[in-house]
Formats: C-alpha cells, sequence, structure tokens
C-alpha cells in the first residue's frame, strides 16, 4: 500500500476529515501587483456584492514581433481587429489558425459607483496558456496556466464610478517546461508528430477561453467556504469551514431545501471559523434525484447588521472507495459515460453554454451518469451543470501526456506547474457535488512504451515520485475525495497502483490488434485480471474507441465504419460486463474533436466520437442509448 493511498484511506474513515483551506495569498489594496487573489469563490452579485462581465467583442492584435510590451499597447491597440469574448481566436481570425504566439486583448468598461468603498477584483475565467494583464494602464499582475482562474486586487488601480481599461496580453507558446508540453527536442518521447508541435491529441486552442469580470465585495467579506457532507442513517452532516477578509466576529450558516431549514450561529475569533448543520430525513444528492440544497453564508458587522452573504448549491452525498467498488451514499455505482473535450467549431475551447447544456442533454439521452473533464478543468458553468444535472465527474487538471526524460529542471518545472493546478482546481471545485475524484494526470508516459498489453516494464522512479506528489497533494488538500490517475497502455504498474481506484485508456482493436475484435477481447479480458490481481481496487476503464467517419458504413464491420464502432464497444462492454471489479466506462469521445495537423488525425480532427463535432449521433449513439438506458439490470456495464 503506498503512504498516498494508505493516507486517503485513513482520512476516508473519519469522512469528515478536515481539509486544508484553499491557497489564498493576502490581499491588500494597492496599486502595485500584489499577487493573486482568492479563486475558491465564484463571484456573485447580491445586495452586498456586484458583478460586470465583461463578455463581448474585445479589441485584439496579434504581437509576432513581442513588441506590445514595449509599445505600451496595454494603454490602448492600434488598427485593432475585432475578437469575442471567451473564444479562441484560432478558428475566428482564418489567419490565425496555427498562430499561438503572443496577442493583446484590449476593452473599455465602467466601475459602477455602487463599488464604492468596497474591494474591486479582475477576475479571468481562463487564458490559455499564460496571461499578462493591466487595468487603467497599470499592471496588476501574471498567470500560468490554462483553463482555471485567476484574479487580481484592482481596488486602487479601478476607481469605482470611473471609466477603466483593461488590457490583457495572452500567449500560447508551446514549451517543453508547460503544461501540457509541446515543442519538445527531439528525441524526447512524444506520441504525436504534429503541427502545431503539441505532446497531445487536441488542438492548442489559444485565447481567453472564459469570462472576464470585474466584481465587487466589502472590506469585510467572506473569503472562502468549504462544504464537506456526511450521511448517518437519514440525517446529513454538512461541515461548513469559512475563511474571512477582515474582522467580523459573528457569522450565520443556514440551508434550505426538501422541506428543511436549518441555521446556525459562528462566533469567529480569527481568519476561520467552522460549523456545524444538521439535516433530519435529508435527501440525498445523486444521478437519480441530483436535488440541491441552498447554503447561505452571512457574515456580521458589530452593530449586528448582515454586512456580507455568500450563497452556494450543495449537494448532501458521501463518495467512498471500499475493496473493489465506488460507493455514492454508501452503495455501490456504475460510472457510465464519456471522455469530453471542450470543443466546438469557430468558438474553440471557448466557453459555450449552449453546447455544454445540448451535451448534458444527450448525455442523459443516451443514459449516460458520469464523465471525465478530459483533459483539463472545464468551465465553472459546466461545473454547476454537471451538479444540477446529476452527473458523477473525475475532475482532471491539464496534466496529459506528461514526459520524464528531458532533464531534471524541465521535471521540475512541469512539476510545480501541476501542483499549482492541483491547489487550483481543489480551490476552484470543492464544493461540487457532481465531482467524486481528482484525476492528476492522462497517460504519463513510460520511458520505454509496450502497447501489446503484455507486462508492464518497471517505472522511472523520478516519474513514480512525481505522479505519487500529486496525489499526495489532492489528499492533502482534500480528505473527502478519491484521488486518481489515468494510466496509457503499457504504463508501469507502479503507477497504475498510485490511485485510489485504477483508471485504464485501452485502444486493443485499434491502434494494436487493428481490426481484430477478437484478440482485442481476449488481450482485454487477460489484463484486466491481470492488474486486478496486482492492484485489487475498483477499476474504471477512462477510454476506449474507434476512429468513425459519420456515413462510413460496411456490412464486414471494417474499421472506420459506424459499424465497427459499435461492435467495438460493445466488445468492450461485454468483456466488462464479466468483470465485477470494473465498475465504470468512459467511451472515447463524447463527441468529434479538433486536434493538431498529422497523419493521424483526417481532417483535423479526432473522429472517435460518438456525435460527430456538431452534435449528431452516429450509430453507436443508438447503440448506447439501448444498452445503457434499457434492457441491462441496473449496475450493468
Ligand atoms: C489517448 C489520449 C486521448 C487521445 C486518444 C486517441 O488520452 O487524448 O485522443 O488516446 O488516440 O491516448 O484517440
Amino acid at each position: 500500500m503506498t503512504s498516498a493511498r494508505g493516507r486517503f484511506l485513513a482520512l476516508a474513515v473519519l469522512v469528515l476529515a478536515v481539509g486544508a483551506p484553499a491557497a489564498a495569498a493576502p490581499v491588500t489594496p494597492s496599486a502595485a501587483p500584489s499577487g493573486p487573489a482568492s479563486i475558491a469563490l465564484e463571484p456573485q452579485a447580491n445586495e452586498f456584492r456586484e458583478v460586470v462581465d465583461l463578455s463581448g467583442v474585445w479589441d485584439f492584435k496579434l504581437d509576432p514581433a513581442d513588441v506590445g510590451e514595449r509599445e505600451s499597447w496595454f494603454r490602448g491597440l492600434e488598427a485593432p481587429r475585432a475578437l469575442a469574448v471567451p473564444g479562441s481566436w484560432n478558428e475566428q481570425l482564418p489567419d490565425a489558425f496555427n498562430y499561438l504566439g503572443p496577442a493583446w486583448y484590449f476593452r473599455r468598461a465602467f466601475v459602477p459607483r455602487g463599488f464604492k468603498g468596497d474591494r474591486v477584483f479582475l477576475r479571468v475565467g481562463s487564458a490559455n496558456y499564460a496571461a499578462r494583464v493591466w487595468v487603467n494602464g497599470t499592471f496588476v499582475g501574471e498567470h500560468e496556466g490554462g483553463h482555471l482562474p485567476f484574479a487580481f486586487d484592482v481596488t486602487a488601480a479601478a476607481p469605482a464610478g470611473r471609466p477603466v481599461t483593461v488590457a490583457i496580453r495572452v500567449e500560447n507558446v508551446l514549451k517543453p517546461t508547460r503544461v501540457p508540453a509541446g515543442n519538445l527536442p527531439p528525441g524526447a518521447r512524444s506520441l504525436f508528430n504534429s503541427n502545431p508541435p503539441a505532446t497531445f491529441d487536441f488542438f492548442p486552442y489559444a485565447g481567453l477561453h472564459r469570462s472576464v469580470v470585474l466584481y465587487s465585495v466589502p472590506s469585510t467579506s467572506i473569503e472562502d467556504v468549504t462544504v464537506k457532507t456526511a450521511l448517518t442513517g437519514d440525517v446529513a452532516t454538512v461541515t461548513v469551514k469559512i475563511a474571512q477578509t477582515g474582522d467580523a466576529r459573528r457569522a450565520q450558516l443556514r440551508i434550505r431545501g426538501a422541506g428543511t431549514d436549518v441555521q446556525t450561529a459562528l462566533a469567529l475569533t480569527g481568519r476561520e471559523a467552522e460549523g456545524v448543520l444538521r439535516v433530519p430525513r435529508a435527501r440525498p444528492w445523486s444521478p437519480r434525484d441530483p436535488y440541491l440544497h441552498e447554503l447561505t453564508v452571512s457574515l456580521f458587522g458589530p452593530g449586528g447588521a448582515e454586512i456580507d452573504r455568500y450563497a452556494l448549491e450543495v449537494g448532501l452525498r458521501t463518495v467512498e472507495v471500499r475493496g473493489s467498488q465506488i460507493l455514492l451514499n454508501g452503495e455501490p455505482v456504475f460510472l457510465k459515460g464519456f471522455g469530453r473535450h471542450e470543443d466546438f467549431a469557430v468558438s474553440g475551447r471557448g466557453q459555450n453554454d449552449p453546447v455544454a447544456v445540448r451535451d448534458h442533454e444527450l448525455m442523459k439521452w443516451i443514459g449516460a451518469n458520469s464523465y471525465r473533464t478530459s483533459h483539463y478543468p472545464y468551465s465553472e458553468e459546466q461545473m454547476r451543470l454537471a451538479d444540477r444535472e446529476g452527473f458523477l465527474v473525475i475532475d482532471e487538471i491539464p496534466a496529459v501526456s506528461l514526459h520524464f526524460g528531458d532533464g531534471e529542471e524541465n521535471v521540475r518545472a512541469r512539476l510545480a506547474q501541476c501542483e499549482k493546478d492541483v491547489r487550483e482546481l481543489i480551490a476552484r471545485d470543492k464544493n461540487h457535488p457532481s465531482v467524486i475524484a481528482w484525476s492528476v494526470s492522462n497517460e504519463a508516459l513510460p520511458g520505454a512504451l509496450d502497447l501489446s498489453g503484455g507486462a508492464p516494464k518497471a517505472a522511472d522512479p523520478v516519474a513514480t515520485a512525481f505522479l505519487s506528489r500529486l496525489i499526495d497533494l489532492a489528499h492533502e488538500l482534500d480528505g473527502t475525495r478519491p484521488a486518481t490517475l489515468v494510466a496509457i497502455m503499457g504504463a508501469p504498474m507502479e503507477w497504475v497502483a498510485l490511485g485510489d481506484f485504477v483508471c485504464l485508456n485501452r485502444y486493443f482493436g485499434w491502434y494494436t490488434q487493428a481490426g481484430d475484435l477478437a484478440a482485442a477481447a481476449k488481450t482485454l479480458a487477460g489484463e484486466l485480471d491481470a492488474i486486478h490481481a496486482k492492484v485489487p481496487r475498483p477499476i474504471v476503464l477512462t477510454e476506449f474507441g474507434a476512429d468513425t467517419l459519420a456515413g462510413d458504413h460496411s456490412a464486414e464491420e471494417l474499421m472506420w465504419s459506424e459499424e465497427f464502432q459499435v461492435a467495438l464497444l460493445k466488445t468492450y462492454l461485454d468483456v466488462v460486463a464479466q468483470k465485477d471489479f470494473v465498475v465504470g466506462t468512459h467511451v472515447w469521445a463524447f463527441a468529434d474533436f479538433r486536434t493538431a495537423q498529422g497523419t493521424l488525425r483526417a481532417g483535423t480532427m479526432n473522429h472517435k466520437g460518438v456525435f460527430t463535432r456538431d452534435r449528431e449521433p452516429k450509430m453507436a449513439a443508438r447503440y448506447l442509448h439501448d444498452r445503457w438506458t434499457g434492457a441491462r439490470p441496473a449496475g450493468g456495464s
């Protein structure tokens, strides 16, 4: 048993073990960059807080010579082009498809008068990959890593009741030290030989992918809320830890819903305090009944008046790994669903709420109850959709195709970025009932890759220590959820064994044993048994699938045809149905998605979708619908 797993189980037994609070630098109003502010609480508007969403069409300019900063482009752009935020620039601008270098966003806005006397922040939902930010011409801070939000205190730079300018320089230059990496030195391990030179199988879209907002909070305010839920019989225990900025002495917690209205007062003697709410006759959250209660946290001033409030939707549920099962609310659960991407024509990786809503509708139609945020954190809106629609989500950091053979310094840089991603992800998503596990990497690459399904080679200890550190960190920050990593075919057993449950991506019958599904079934069955014998924990098959050209048909079930995709999925699901330790099947992928150019990817697309990129069903969608919604007993594969 690894130390990571040992520690997790110990915490799981305690159920309500208290996790570390989200990392948050102290915030001081000042014109100079004060370091990043907490991103734990998504901005919200109420009597005490205001939000101005800056989504829309911004001024934009590519900066291939990288002169913008020297020439003060943060004060305004000469001859700007128009670009929509959120949205990647690559498909909005036909001449910038492959451009990943620096580019500038600029827009004018107005800081509402109502912000007066409050602290004001600028929050960017996602800038891929690195961003530097100016407000009214003043540099306020920078951030590395796509897919996760960052915020800066701009109280001094953006006075209330005045016009404001926001300038953001974004670049997505592919580098070996980034996560995920690109532009590897010759000879370094990479699965893909593509243009742009990514190490991963999805297009490296660039730009402001989620909204940019200005928001205000009172000078004494709620900075963080961490909710943990436990169920004993029909009583739910909701443990709420709050952190404040300022010196309030009194808070109140209140939970409402399903006929419940329970509150408790909380005395504050410092920055943090914890209170417990007991909900009798609780209505637990589950995919079948994703009921959300409303939790409100209020702070009170010295005169007894309410001075700040934050509301949160809470699902009463527990998650646990026991033996070879994953338990939701104490009952074994089977994960049916997909690996997905945030990907759509023109908007690229930009937040596209209509597509997200349709995806969740289609997943419900098909009978899915689960997905993985492959291969990076999705928008906060999608996480809230998952909560309300009842999906069980494996929430993943952008650590795809990690490699370890390019020297200590690069490995160390990537580890630091991965640790930052784990911290930011858990700070952001820790209160979502839909999130049942953290995934700290997808398909880390062993030095020598063997796809045969035979006994794997021994691991590189540096790589094992790297991955183990990330699992440990997830456990340290959140003692209530399992942590895992997703193993590539041929991954060393030491890595497979690091997670609280095992996640495997398998492509027998496609990349190996091409077109031979009988051989694929045999290899898969044998390998599952061999892995379970060595690591007796639940297994989720997190990827399996076949590239399929919509409209290509063949009576012989030939590769690339719709018939072959159905046959391959059936083969895998039939094998899994014989293995009670396999507790989930995520088909790769939900929909076709854009990749970099390369010989493996016709039409610059990965075609393993069960739906096309515009969300039309292939034959496999109907097949899965029939299998997952109908004939098979509950808990089947
Ligand atoms: C796995 C990766 C995934 C790829 C998929 C494929 O995890 O990102 O898109 O295989 O090759 O290697 O389709």
